[in-house]
């Protein structure tokens, strides 16, 4: 028996020594200090023994159990570290590598734009309305004078959704919605900033683009502080030198009408080519409210009177920034949009 049990420790420390991981470390242990385990028989087997043999097969057997456990727990230890050197070798990180660059985004120029113009009118008094893009063919055109059949429609040619709705093409429905929300006394200041949409395409035109309304209606607006509001966001926007002029202009929800141009930015009003050499460069429609329009709205033309103005964005960012086509916004092109 002695043999026997020299010879399993021998095995043991064999085994113990070769193995390489923790999963086949404890197959070992369970192979002799399992319930089955080589050890454990032996142990239970000393019942078999004389009374003599007993204590000391007994001694030597536990000294057997206390060395194997021990040897298991070694290697355990000695396995374990070895495993998390290899895994911190394969994860670690080095701190002195450069690190990965952070592209920081940036605003597009058109919200730029945008953010700029707001910025003024509410400086001015203005508070902002923002609208739906798919819009009522009542608000579009019906409740601005411009009736089903009205020749004005064809100059706005829009995408119709179904014959009583449409994306909006332009922001002047919201001035009709903002006056019905409210009750006829109240004045009203407003800007209203938004997408708009017509059949339209080309270095001046795109299907898809941004106006802002605006619209002022309390008693005794005149024209006078439509040209004063205007002339003043011109100079906040583009600078003190400009100017602005009003020509005589027809849209069927304003009377009178104007179309409002600002002294050339590129030749300072003397003519070139960016103004096709008149001097002036041409960059929203303006008028005063259509009694008409105040009436369905629920005001009284009687009582008050009111102005309204409705700006392409695009435009106005195109003259800030020296852009010559309007598809350049759309594009994606970072060379393009990184600059603002
Ligand atoms: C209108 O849309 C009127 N609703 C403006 C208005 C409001 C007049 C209130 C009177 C009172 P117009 O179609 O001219 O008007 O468009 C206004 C501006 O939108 C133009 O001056 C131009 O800057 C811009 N614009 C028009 N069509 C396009 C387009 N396809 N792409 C880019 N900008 C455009």
């Amino acid at each position: 028996m002695q043999e026997g049990m020299d010879k399993l420790e021998l095995q043991l420390k064999e085994e113990v020594g070769n193995v390489q991981d923790l999963d086949e470390l404890n197959n070992i242990r369970i192979r002799y200090l399992g319930k089955k385990g080589e050890i454990t028989l032996l142990i239970r087997n000393m019942s078999k023994l004389s009374a003599e043999e007993r204590p000391v097969f007994g001694k030597k057997l536990n000294e057997l159990k206390a060395s194997a456990e021990t040897m298991l727990k070694l290697r355990k230890k000695e396995l374990s570290s070895k495993l998390s050197t290899k895994r911190w070798e394969k994860e670690r990180v080095d701190v002195t590598l450069p690190g990965k660059p952070f592209n920081l985004g940036r605003r597009h120029p058109i919200t730029l734009v945008l953010q700029e113009i707001e910025d003024i009118f509410i400086y001015m008094g203005f508070i902002i309305a923002e609208g739906p893009e798919v819009e009522l063919d009542y608000y579009n055109f019906e409740a601005l004078n411009m009736p089903r059949h009205h020749p004005a429609r064809d100059m706005q040619d829009s995408f119709y959704i179904n014959s009583k709705m449409l994306l909006r093409t332009h922001t002047s429905p919201m001035e009709v919605r903002v006056m019905e929300a409210q009750a006829p006394e109240l004045p009203v200041r407003i800007i209203s900033p938004g997408k708009v949409y017509r059949r339209d395409d080309d270095v001046t035109h795109s299907p898809m683009f941004h106006q802002i309304e605006g619209l002022a209606v309390d008693k005794g607006i005149t024209f006078a502080d439509l040209k004063g509001t205007l002339l003043f966001f011109i100079k906040e926007m583009f600078g003190k030198d400009r100017d602005i002029r009003l020509r005589p202009s027809y849209f069927p929800f304003v009377e009178p009408g104007a179309e409002v141009d600002i002294s050339c930015i590129s030749c300072d009003g003397k003519g070139c080519r960016v103004c096709g050499g008149t001097g002036w460069l041409e960059i929203l429609g303006a008028g005063m409210s259509h009694p008409r329009v105040l009436e369905v709205s629920g005001y009284d033309p009687e009582k008050v009177t009111g102005f309204a103005f409705g700006m392409g964005v695009e435009r106005i960012a195109m003259l800030k920034y020296g852009i010559d086509d309007i598809r350049l916004f759309y594009t994606n092109d970072l060379r393009l949009l990184r600059n603002y």
